[in-house]
């Protein structure tokens, strides 16, 4: 039995040496296969005398028993190799820094940023967000406004005229986002809270100044909306905005044709080392425009100023935006360039949120 317990030497070193499942897979048909070296083996059982496969068929089953056992053995040994250098090779370190992507790398411009925190703060309070045309008719941007025909403000406003259509009909580029509170007192039932963020142009450029700029400007109205209402709304909403627990704000007497009455408000300051600072310091800084509604807007707007009321406000978004980022110079809002954006921009996923803090 020389040649048999030869085969089962040299199958088992075999199986043993096996590096991977291909390799094993191919030893086993070489063996147990149809044609396999112990297949053939077996079929000799057959011809052999009954004495003589009495003695041969349970070492040669016996050979077939143990080359299946050492295969099936070795194939799960190889398959736990196999998993290890898997798992080793697939092996993340959690703590290293996120990689930076090119979603990641986009700048959100800083504009568009301050939009989202007014809009976040305001939306808090209750307030939707109300959207219009650039272009605007003048019955929308002036007259409905209580700016009578001819009234010196028309001029004030330095207004960009579009060449009349075949009615005779002047457009305008909206000197300013009242339009937008307009339509939405002509389209919807008080009580009415809204803030209008949005592209507004003047005839003006200089160091402070550009033909396009941005404002949001805000409506509220209903039966009993007052001063007092006014005055908190825009307090919560500074103490929000510049993110301290305090802001000191002064309403001056002002004129607007479609408040009555109507304020400027600053609020306190510091200049100490080129460096502002609210909620301290002896300086005052002009922020909005407000007042309640004048009745005549009321009634451009079908609306009975006996039965209701409310106010509004407005102010410029470039110049909040420069006071809080430190933003020196207001040119750069709108060139466009990436050296620029990349130093003043922020990150697409910092999403400004009253619980996710504004700017953190
Ligand atoms: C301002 C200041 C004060 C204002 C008024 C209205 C409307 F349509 F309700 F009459 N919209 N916006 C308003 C009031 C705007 O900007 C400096």
């Amino acid at each position: 039995m020389t040649d048999l317990n030869q085969l089962e030497n040299d199958l088992l070193k075999q199986v043993d040496a096996a590096s991977d499942e291909p390799a094993l897979e191919a030893l086993r048909v070489a063996a147990l296969g149809k044609k396999g070296s112990v297949s053939e083996l077996l079929k000799t059982l057959g011809a052999m005398s009954p004495e003589e496969r009495k003695e041969k068929g349970p070492l040669i089953n016996g050979l077939r028993d143990k080359v299946q056992t050492a295969i099936g053995e070795k194939k799960e040994a190889l398959a736990d190799t196999a998993l290890s250098a898997r798992l080793a090779a697939e092996r993340v370190d959690v703590t290293l820094p996120v990689q930076e992507g090119p979603e990641t790398r986009g700048r959100i411009h800083p504009i568009s940023q301050v939009i989202d925190e007014i809009t976040a703060i305001f939306a808090d309070m209750g307030f939707h967000v109300a959207e219009g045309p650039d272009i605007e008719t003048d019955y929308l941007n002036f007259t409905a406004l209580n700016f009578p025909v001819g009234h010196p403000a028309r001029e004030m406003h330095d207004t960009f005229f579009l060449a009349p259509d075949e009615k005779g009909e002047r457009k305008v580029l909206r000197t300013h986002t009242s339009p937008v509170q307009i339509r939405t007192m002509q389209s919807q039932k008080p009580p009415i809270r809204v803030v209008i963020p949005g592209r507004t142009y003047r005839h003006d450029s200089d160091q402070t100044h550009t033909p396009m700029f941005h404002q949001v400007e805000g409506l509220v109205i209903d039966e009993t909306a007052n001063i007092a209402h006014m005055k908190w709304v825009l307090e919560e909403f500074c103490k929000a905005f510049f993110e301290v627990d305090q802001v000191k704000m002064r309403f001056r007497p002002s004129f607007f044709p479609f408040t009555e009455p109507s304020a400027e408000v600053d609020i306190q300051c510091s200049r100490k080392g080129g460096e502002i600072r609210f909620g301290e310091g002896t300086d005052w800084l002009e922020i909005l425009g407000c007042g309640m509604v004048h009745p005549n807007v009321l009634r451009n707007c079908g609306l009975d100023p006996d039965k209701v009321q409310g106010f509004a406000w407005g102010m410029g978004i470039d110049r909040i935006a420069m006071l809080k980022y430190g933003m020196p110079d207001l040119r750069p809002f709108f060139e466009a360039d990436v050296r620029w954006l990349n130093h003043y921009g922020f990150r697409p996923l910092d999403i400004p949120s009253l619980v996710g803090g504004l700017s953190s």
